[in-house]
């Protein structure tokens, strides 16, 4: 296995940190990157969630994964490489490469870089064919992927993480990958769909408050890592559908007049006044399938489970 290049310092990462986090708190109606909800605790409280009976798209798509691999193997004739953004603990990529015969190489791509590394360590020992090259990098940037051989690529994109982006930061994100993939590329691609808003509402206010403890977990983080003083229990967990705009929002919502400081300012919240933490947008197959159109992608396959709970598509380049 080897390691990349492509890693942040911890100062770099720090300064871009705080740099996010005063923005977000600087503007009008205050809002926080879901992107940092994601330290070690935060992603246990997300495997936590995933467990969850409310929270459907995780157990969903992993039912999903056995056949759309098994079709795929179909599909994919030629030696491929692939390349997971956002890969976490590589649960996913599993099913995947029990099915696939042709897979040469494996890039996964995370911030997190010591789970990584542990993880594609583990992987790697399960499939000693296969080579495995993680990445420590922030997805939602462009970069350019690690020379290798010339294999066409299958970008892998699964959880609805695209839901976090807006439909225009989707777009973008969704160009840039077909820019790095290349011609001949596909993209696997997994999408909550629109459904029963109290189905959507309940998956986000789970009745054990998990996701609330999530959702505030990413002020602990920005404490640690920004030397802030947020007092997580002065805010509350709310999430909602806006049906207008197809999306969960979550929010947290100040309980009390008060004062944080971070890094060397001061932020004022007054009684009831939120951060915006997340959306997490739902697509219909169409308006999914519009979206990728304007970025270069083409509908080869889609799969829905049986309640249409939720989709995985295969677009090609
Ligand atoms: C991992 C981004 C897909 O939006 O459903 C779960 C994150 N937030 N519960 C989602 C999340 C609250 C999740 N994604």
């Amino acid at each position: 296995m080897q390691t990349s290049q492509f890693a942040v310092t911890e100062g770099d990462f720090r300064s871009l940190f705080i740099r996010d986090v005063l923005d977000g708190l600087q503007q009008p109606q205050k809002s926080l990157p879901s992107k940092y909800f994601y330290d070690s605790q935060g992603s246990q409280y997300f495997d936590q969630i995933c467990s969850l009976n409310e929270y459907y798209p995780y157990r969903t798509e992993l039912s999903m994964l056995p056949d759309v691999a098994r079709d795929l193997n179909s599909i994919l004739q030629d030696p491929w490489e692939i390349v997971e953004f956002g890969a976490g603990s590589l649960v996913k990529i599993r099913l995947l490469l029990q099915q696939l015969d042709n897979i040469e190489h494996y890039v996964p791509i995370d911030i997190a870089g010591d789970h990584l590394r542990q993880a594609s360590d583990r992987l790697q020992q399960e499939f000693p064919q296969l080579t495995v090259l993680p990445i420590e990098a922030d997805f939602t940037q462009p970069a350019p992927l690690p020379e290798t051989l010339p294999l066409p690529k299958l970008g892998f994109f699964p959880g609805s993480t695209i839901g976090n982006f807006s439909p225009e930061q989707a777009q973008f994100f969704l160009s840039n990958i077909r820019q790095s993939l290349g011609d001949h590329s596909r993209l696997l691609i997994g999408v909550d769909t629109k459904k029963d808003p109290s189905v959507l509402h309940n998956a986000y206010n789970d009745s054990m408050g998990v996701t609330a403890a999530f959702n505030r977990n990413i002020l602990n983080h920005i404490n640690r890592i920004c030397g802030a003083d947020f007092d997580p229990q002065a805010f509350a967990h709310y999430a909602f559908y806006n049906p207008v705009a197809g999306r969960i929002e979550m929010h947290l919502i100040s309980t009390l007049a008060q004062q944080v400081s971070i890094d060397d300012q001061m932020i004022a919240f007054s009684e009831g006044e939120n951060i915006h933490t997340e959306n997490s947008y739902k697509y219909t197959p169409d308006e999914f399938l519009a979206l990728a159109a304007t970025s270069g992608w083409e509908r080869e396959r889609i799969w829905l489970d049986k309640a249409q709970m939720f989709s995985v598509f295969l677009l090609s380049a």
